[in-house]
């Protein structure tokens, strides 16, 4: 009897296999789109614009085309010749390459400049002169939509204005009574700051247009290969590129974070000028440029409401919004959605009256609206509901704890609706919450703030007990322009028995060459060192929609599965033809068929994939592969429950992260170590925003931190030791039970840190600080509050 290997060995689900990738990033072996290099290749700089709205006069290319090197600048004026000076954004709307007319934010792309080397290309770009008519710019989103405020954008049907989009869901009528009759109602105006994903590598491409055979081939750090060659198509198809004349290649990427999935001028400009010389051209951007003119997220203004009882009990919730997004309709409209993700602020609570509004308005500051850790809204929303819920408690005297504990959602109640048409797949709040007390002996440390208070020190404890929502589709309700949100698997065995599996996703650091190989050597008993995986490049794999949204698990990770079963079924009938036993006599273990009651009776794996292309029954098509377009019947509902312990120097306001802890349930877990290390990374992207990370811009709408010198990306320094565990309810509609995780921790760690700060300032009345919250913001409002 042959002895097949356990899960374990094989490298299956629930392992933690040392990541395959890593073999390539340590021996410096990874790929990176700046390590691309081709015969002839050009190099491109851009000229960007210093004003934040001003009319463009004149550009004068005389200088620039002296200096030694340069081969060609090129404008707006050039590219609308050849009607390539528009780009469809990935959501909705169109929106310029190059301005021909009026710059719209400071660091706009004005004019491109192609040399023979970087060098000469950047020498090339300071000697452009452009002459502008600076006009007065909005900043200010509140005065976005005022009578003498310029009109910034006009639409498709010609009309003008500076409002986006207005959005509402829920029972405005039921919630405005519910409030009316409220024994308490709680109200805070918060913002969440302009971030910046600020990823190591910046954004970049190397176009190569191959004249004679009339095809494009382009290399980008994009998390979304297959979505972008489309955006191609639709820009270039009527000069003949068309898709299948388009490779898209995204190479090893140096973190994404959401910012890699938007089509940024720079992308369109060396496509654009890839066709008209015939040579590859090549463009990265600097760290400034990165850091000033792409990628930008949140900007959102909320009011939060809560209505309650006395004792504690949650009844209603209301949220007014209003959504800064800069000069872009790049943007996700919530109105394609049935909900819209900001909808997911009701949070974790049983209560059925809720209203949301919101509003989006331009204004001339770098296109934003885009996702940070993706999570579009959700960390917004997030965020409004736990502060809220804090503020609620602190409000009626509870703790915040109890307070959670007695309005969450039971799990027997799940699948649950939210009051505004989610449907919450499954999850055990209460089991979070009491791990993560209990991990930190909560009743101890509230004990412990008591003393300290007593003799005047500051000691805060915060909870963020949060619900995710992740996995676009279902293709009924989500779409990229018109493009149903799906994604794909597709595994090929050789006649070795060795596979090769191709994904329509793209990691950027999720560790899917290993997550991926252990879901098939977990369906299939295939060892996953023997399952080599690709993703990134359109020519080879299925069509699929990208990595963001930490959809990848939900859908890729699913279509793995179901593309494994698929091939399973094909192994029983091999094996019932080889062992000359009917299908129905087989069973399956992990590597091997075998007959029942005769387990020595059986096939490997192995040997069942050799006879699909020897020995396979009459009338079967050879070979083994199969694909798998996956389209999730719902979005998975991850959730946390997070707590954060600080002290506070009364003196200068400075915030010392004691403790962090976050448990986390994901549904069932691939691999526990890849999830500690998404955990431990984006808690740190959630420290980010709660603490440090903010763009700010004066009234003329100059950046005013622009550079790492003063935009504040934490590092291993400020991040506190965190703690991490988990609890696990499968998600019942998955085909392995696994939810996404990547974004779970950005989610759910601000409010965590805003409430524990405020809660160790509260006993001086302070009930609400903005994030990120400084030592300078709590020494002032302590100073303010004369408790200094
Ligand atoms: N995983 C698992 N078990 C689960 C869930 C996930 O083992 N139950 C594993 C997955 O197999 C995958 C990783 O955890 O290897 C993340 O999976 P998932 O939550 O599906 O998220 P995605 O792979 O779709 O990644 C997207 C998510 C987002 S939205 C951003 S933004 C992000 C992130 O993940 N950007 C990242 N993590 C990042 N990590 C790095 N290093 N770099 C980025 O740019």
């Amino acid at each position: 009897m042959i002895q097949c290997k356990t899960s374990k060995e094989i490298g299956g689900m629930g392992h933690s296999l040392k990541r395959k990738e890593d073999a390539r990033f340590i021996q410096g072996k990874g790929r990176y789109v700046d390590d691309v290099k081709l015969p002839g290749m050009l190099y491109m700089d851009i000229v960007r614009s210093p004003y934040a709205y001003a009319k463009i006069k004149n550009i004068n290319i005389d200088e620039a085309m002296k200096v030694p090197g340069v081969v060609a600048v090129v404008t707006g004026r050039d590219l609308e010749k050849y009607n390539l000076h528009w780009m469809p954004t990935l959501m909705s709307d169109t929106q310029m390459v190059l301005p021909t007319d009026t710059v719209m934010y400071q660091a706009q792309e004005v004019a491109a400049v192609i040399a023979t080397s970087k060098y000469a290309a950047r020498d090339g770009r300071e000697a452009v002169r452009v002459e502008y008519e600076p006009m007065k710019p909005v900043i200010d989103p509140y005065k976005s939509l005022d009578p003498d405020a310029p009109v910034l954008r006009t639409d498709k049907e010609g009309k003008k204005d500076n409002h986006i989009w207005n959005w509402k869901v829920g029972d405005k009528q039921k919630t405005d009574d519910v409030f009316a009759k409220a024994e308490v109602v709680v109200k805070e105006q918060m913002h969440i700051p302009r971030i910046h994903v600020a990823s190591i590598e910046t954004c970049g491409c190397v176009a190569d247009y191959d004249k004679v055979n009339n095809h494009l081939t382009m290399y980008m750090t994009t998390q979304a290969p297959h979505a972008i060659r489309t955006v191609i198509a639709l820009v270039a198809g009527h000069v003949g590129l068309t898709e299948e004349k388009i490779r898209v290649i995204s190479p090893d990427i140096g973190g994404g974070f959401g910012g890699k999935v938007p089509v940024y001028p720079g992308y369109v400009i060396a496509i654009a000028v890839s066709f008209l010389v015939g040579k590859p051209v090549k463009w990265i951007e600097d760290r400034s440029e990165n850091l000033q003119a792409d990628s930008f997220a949140r900007d959102y203004h909320i009011t939060a409401e809560m209505a309650g009882t006395k004792d504690g009990k949650i009844l209603a919730t209301r949220f007014k919004v209003l959504a800064d997004h800069g000069y872009t309709d790049a943007s996700a409209n919530p109105s394609k959605f049935p909900t819209g993700m900001f909808s997911i602020a009701t949070g974790s609570y049983d209560y059925d009256a809720t209203y949301m509004e919101c509003d989006a308005v331009y204004t001339n500051k770098p296109p934003g609206g885009v996702a940070y850790r993706c999570s579009f809204r959700v960390t917004e929303a997030v965020h409004a509901i736990e502060r809220i819920t804090d503020r609620f408690a602190l409000e009626i005297g509870k703790d915040p704890a109890e307070l959670r504990l007695q309005n969450f959602i039971k799990k027997e109640d799940f699948p649950w609706k939210s009051p505004t048409g989610w449907i919450y797949d499954s999850g055990d709040y209460h089991k979070g919450l009491l791990k993560a007390m209990d991990t930190v002996d909560y009743h101890q440390l509230r004990a412990e703030q008591a003393e300290k208070r007593k003799r005047g020190e500051l000691m805060g404890i915060g909870l963020s007990t949060f619900t995710e929502v992740v996995g676009a589709g279902p293709s009924k309700d989500f779409d990229i322009l018109g493009i149903k949100m799906f994604d794909s698997a597709e595994i090929r065995v050789h006649p070795t028995g060795k596979a090769i599996a191709r994904f329509g996703t793209k990691s950027q650091g999720q560790g899917h060459e290993t997550t991926y190989a252990q879901i098939i050597a977990e369906e299939l008993g295939i060892p996953a060192e023997n399952i080599q995986i690709e993703e990134g490049d359109t020519d080879t794999a299925p069509y699929g929609l990208g990595t963001y949204a930490s959809r990848s698990t939900p859908t890729a990770g699913a279509a793995a599965a179901v593309a494994s079963r698929k091939l399973r079924d094909k192994a029983r009938k091999i094996a019932a033809y080889l062992l000359e036993v009917s299908e129905d006599d087989l069973e399956w273990e992990p590597g091997k068929f075998f007959v029942k009651g005769a387990p020595e009776k059986s096939k490997t794996i192995q040997e069942i994939v050799f006879a699909s292309y020897t020995n396979h029954p009459p009338g079967m098509e050879a070979g083994f592969e199969a694909t798998h377009y996956y389209d999730p019947p719902n979005l998975t509902f991850p959730s946390g429950a997070y707590i954060c312990v600080v002290d506070i120097d009364k003196e200068t306001g400075a915030i010392h992260v004691r403790r962090f802890v976050a448990i986390d349930d994901c549904g069932n877990i691939i691999n526990p170590m890849i999830v500690q290390g998404q955990v431990h990374g984006g808690l740190t992207q959630g420290i980010a925003p709660a603490m440090y990370e903010e763009l700010i811009y004066d009234e003329a709408g100059n950046i005013l931190n622009g550079t790492f010198m003063d935009y504040l990306v934490p590092t291993a320094v400020e991040s506190p030791k965190w703690e991490t565990g988990h609890t696990v309810t499968p998600s019942p509609h998955h085909p392995i039970g696994a939810k996404g995780v990547g974004e779970s921790p950005t989610v759910g760690a601000p409010p965590a840190i805003a409430n524990a700060i405020v809660d160790a300032l509260s006993p001086y009345g302070i009930t609400h600080l903005d994030i990120p919250i400084t030592p300078f913001k709590v020494w002032k409002a302590l100073k303010e509050k004369g408790a200094i």
